[in-house]
């Protein structure tokens, strides 16, 4: 172990989203990447991490005793609290409430229903999937409205940027691209920052 946090992960958006997240916020980490087909994530010793068996899993073992977070955006929180003003303005006020609304609009209004529809689609409810996937494209699509600035919560790239690019990604073949002007500039800078591609490359096979 290089670093004192350690993040357990794979390359899928909820792993992808925390990575970004440590990476923005200037934090060290060690990538720890585990082999899902492998079911790397059921073995026993990180169930013990992680009893649910998802990714990801982030432990501060400079915290006595050490820390286990299971939540991605519960450590994108926690990014946020150990760097303040990287992920979000620091100070409360207007600003940082509107970083925050953004934030949870993505992961509860985009996020939250994509894996709904994904489980659905394993399920093999494929038309109730689409349903949901529609409206995911739909609350994507809202967001241009959002881009009045160079981010989705304004003038400063937030968590709110983190959340919706991770879903944005996901459903990049699926969006009128022509059609969300902003949402497409906003797209190609915020993947084109250099710590967004590192935490995109920080679980890629070897
Ligand atoms: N709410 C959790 C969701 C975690 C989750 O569902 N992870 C998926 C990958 S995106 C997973 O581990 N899937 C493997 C499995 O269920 O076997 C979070 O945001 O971290």
């Amino acid at each position: 172990m290089n670093n004192q946090i350690e993040l357990y992960g794979a390359n899928t958006g909820n792993s992808l989203r925390a990575a970004i997240a440590l990476e923005e916020a200037r934090i060290a980490y060690t990538a720890c990447r585990l082999d899902l087909y492998a079911q790397e994530h059921r073995g026993p010793a990180y169930l013990a991490l992680n009893p649910a068996g998802k990714v990801p899993t982030l432990i501060d073992h400079g915290t006595s005793p050490a820390l286990v977070i299971n939540q991605s955006n519960a450590i994108i929180q926690y990014a946020d609290s150990i760097a303040p003003g990287k992920l979000a303005p620091a100070q409360p006020g207007p600003v940082r409430t509107r970083v925050i609304d953004r934030y949870f609009y993505f992961v509860t209004d985009v996020i939250a229903p994509s894996h709904a529809a994904f489980f659905l689609h394993q399920a093999g409810q494929d038309k109730a999937a689409a349903i949901i996937d529609l409206r995911v494209i739909e609350q994507l699509t809202y967001a241009e409205s959002f881009l009045t600035g160079e981010f989705m919560a304004g003038e400063q790239f937030s968590m709110a940027d983190i959340s919706a690019f991770t879903i944005a990604r996901a459903f990049r073949d699926r969006l009128e691209w022509k059609e969300l002007p902003q949402l497409s500039r906003w797209f190609d800078s915020v993947e084109a920052r250099p710590a967004v591609q590192r935490g995109l490359n920080a679980f890629k096979d070897a």
